[in-house]
């Protein structure tokens, strides 16, 4: 059965909702057929039926998943393999990548980047998410990316743990991805669709998984274009 993924969609078909990209990268690695369905951020009656206002949201015949961590832990247990997360213990590892990722990367990533969305959205969409980052923040778009240089530097420097690991294997969870990787790569892929200048720098062992993570699933990450 097909399953169907709702998610945000910008100006261009440009698909650049962070925690899609988890579940994206998930039915990807459980073969599933996917429908997606984009919609805009300030289109709440679009996904109403959810009973919420957030993507990403998964439809199963008659039942409708939302949030990304539940969704994965859905598509878990639909299978009965144990593989999405390697295992009962690397589920619980992985909750720790999850909200390690949630609580120290994206809420210093979104506010630095999220001027940059609004290059990619129509004005409504721009004005709605402008509204809701200046109101959780405290500060305009302006001041929240006002020192970019020295804040995406201090940003790549959080990934340090990630990097030491991939010293010695080429994904997070060893020789082949699972869903911890999905979980770290979200928001670098979310910074390559919306950012104009990569937050990445060449040479970086961060950048070289990034890569590898792209090329998964016949280049499935690929399909959204880098705007650098
Ligand atoms: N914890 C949720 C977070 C979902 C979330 O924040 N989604 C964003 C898009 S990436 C959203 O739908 N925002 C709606 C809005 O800003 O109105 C998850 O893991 O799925």
């Amino acid at each position: 059965m097909t399953l169907t993924l709702y998610e945000l969609g910008g100006l261009n078909d440009r698909r650049y909702s962070l925690f899609s990209w988890r579940t994206r990268m998930a039915l990807a690695d459980r073969g599933y057929a996917v429908e997606y369905k984009p919609v805009r951020v300030s289109d709440k009656a679009a996904i109403a039926f959810s009973k919420q206002d957030k993507v990403p949201i998964l439809v199963d015949g008659d039942r409708v998943v939302h949030d990304s961590w539940r969704i994965a832990q859905y598509l878990e247990a639909r299978d009965g393999t144990d593989s999405l997360f390697g295992g009962e213990t690397a589920q619980a590892l992985t909750r720790f990548v999850n909200s390690w990722v949630d609580r120290t990367i994206v809420p210093r990533l979104v506010p630095l980047l999220m001027i940059d969305v609004l290059g990619i959205v129509d004005e409504e969409d721009g004005r709605h998410l402008r509204k809701g980052i200046e109101k959780a923040f405290g500060k305009t778009l302006e001041e929240l990316s006002a020192n970019r240089e020295k804040d995406v530097a201090a940003l790549r420097r959080l990934f340090d743990p990630v990097r030491a690991s991939l010293r010695s294997q080429p994904f997070i969870c060893g020789s082949q991805p699972a869903y911890a990787d999905y979980i770290v790569f979200s928001p670098l892929q979310w910074a390559r669709i919306v950012a104009p200048v990569d937050i990445l720098e060449p040479g970086d062992a961060l950048a070289a998984w990034r890569e590898r993570m792209l090329d998964l699933y016949a280049g499935l990450g690929r399909t959204a274009p880098a705007r650098a």
